[in-house]
């Protein structure tokens, strides 16, 4: 065996055995380049063939090739064995254990308050009203004088109302949301108005300083107390149930005449439920509507009293604090 020979028989052991313990694809590559390249120890050896006999020369081409080849097997064994094993430890990496428990995500939900005021505005969505919204620091023409309070009303007193330092005040109740609406929109009007209000008020379990109402409102030609009957009675059917009793009580806003109070019968007690009546003709007239032509009727609640009998709550202040034992009961 001519020394060339041995060589080239030395580059192929040497190359399978480093190929054969490459550890990973780009190592892999490298050796690939190292040996196979043209720069490398292959044509390194032939190059010396030109001192050879020419009769050799064959020969040692030939085994070039076959080490070349040798070589070559080898790489695509490794290669194909790598990429085996990186899409191995890859699965192995991004295997789910579906048995494993999963991470707990608190749910919120709707405030009972909330949900009760969301329900409230979707019944009366349903019969085609408008939710209109407006701001909770008024003047005493909004609050007031607009709705037909006299000047010697008592809730005028600076007993029961909140006033701030420059002679606004904090609403007392969402009709200042209807005035606005009227004085902007001609009629037929239909709207409901929730929002937040402010008494001063001790708090105890029934009373709050800041509390919530809802109001509606409807003015159009023609427009009776029948309407408004029919209006609270599906409204109250809606919310309650089609077998819910319900009863009106004579009674006195300043800004409706007539006026009534709503009772529904609710286990085994007739409740109080909410206030309403005809629009007062002095009402429509201090936002420019003729009452010659136009009729209107309203009504209005507070919702936390609603929440409270719908859900047996005992203390309007539960409503507030914000006691996850109780708010998750709904
Ligand atoms: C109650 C009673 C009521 C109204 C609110 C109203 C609004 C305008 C004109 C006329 Cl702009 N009326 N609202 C009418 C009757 C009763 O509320 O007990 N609320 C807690």
């Amino acid at each position: 065996m001519s020394e060339l020979e041995a060589q080239l028989q030395q580059i192929r052991n040497e190359a399978i055995a480093l190929i054969a313990q490459a550890d990973d694809l780009d190592a892999l590559e490298q050796l690939r380049v190292k040996y196979m390249g043209k720069k490398g120890p292959i044509p390194q050896v032939l190059s010396g063939m030109g001192k050879l006999d020419p009769a050799d020369r064959p020969k040692l081409g030939a085994l070039a090739n076959q080490v070349k080849d040798a070589i070559q097997t080898q790489i695509d064994a490794s290669k194909t064995s790598l990429q085996a094993a990186a899409i191995q430890t890859r699965l192995d990496a991004e295997t789910l254990d579906v048995t494993m428990p999963g991470s707990y995500r608190p749910q919120g939900r709707r405030h009972p308050l909330h949900s009760t005021i969301d329900n409230v505005l979707d019944i009366f969505v349903g019969l085609g009203y408008l939710v209109a919204e407006g701001p909770e620091m008024e003047t005493d023409y909004y609050n007031f004088e607009a709705l037909n309070f006299q000047a010697d009303h008592p809730a005028r007193d600076m007993q029961d109302t909140l006033f701030l330092t420059d002679g606004t005040l904090l609403r007392t109740h969402t009709s200042t949301v209807q005035v606005r609406y009227m004085e902007n929109n001609d009629p037929p009007i239909r709207i409901v108005v929730p929002g937040r209000v402010y008494r001063r008020d001790t708090v105890d379990a029934t009373h709050s300083a800041v509390f919530h109402q809802v109001e509606i409102l409807a003015v159009d030609e023609g427009l009776t107390f029948n309407d408004l009957k029919g209006t609270i009675k599906v409204f109250l059917q809606e919310l309650l149930g089609d077998d819910i009793e319900v009863r009106f009580r004579p009674s006195f806003f300043p800004f409706t005449e007539p006026s009534a109070e709503v009772d529904v019968m609710w286990k085994g007690r007739w409740l109080e439920i909410l206030g309403c009546g005809m629009v007062d003709p002095n009402v429509l007239k201090s936002v420019g509507y003729d009452p010659e032509i136009y009729t209107g009727f309203a009504a209005g609640f507070g919702v936390e009293r609603l929440a409270m009998v719908m859900h047996q709550i005992d203390d309007i202040r539960r409503l507030y604090t914000s006691d996850l034992r109780f708010l998750k009961q709904f």
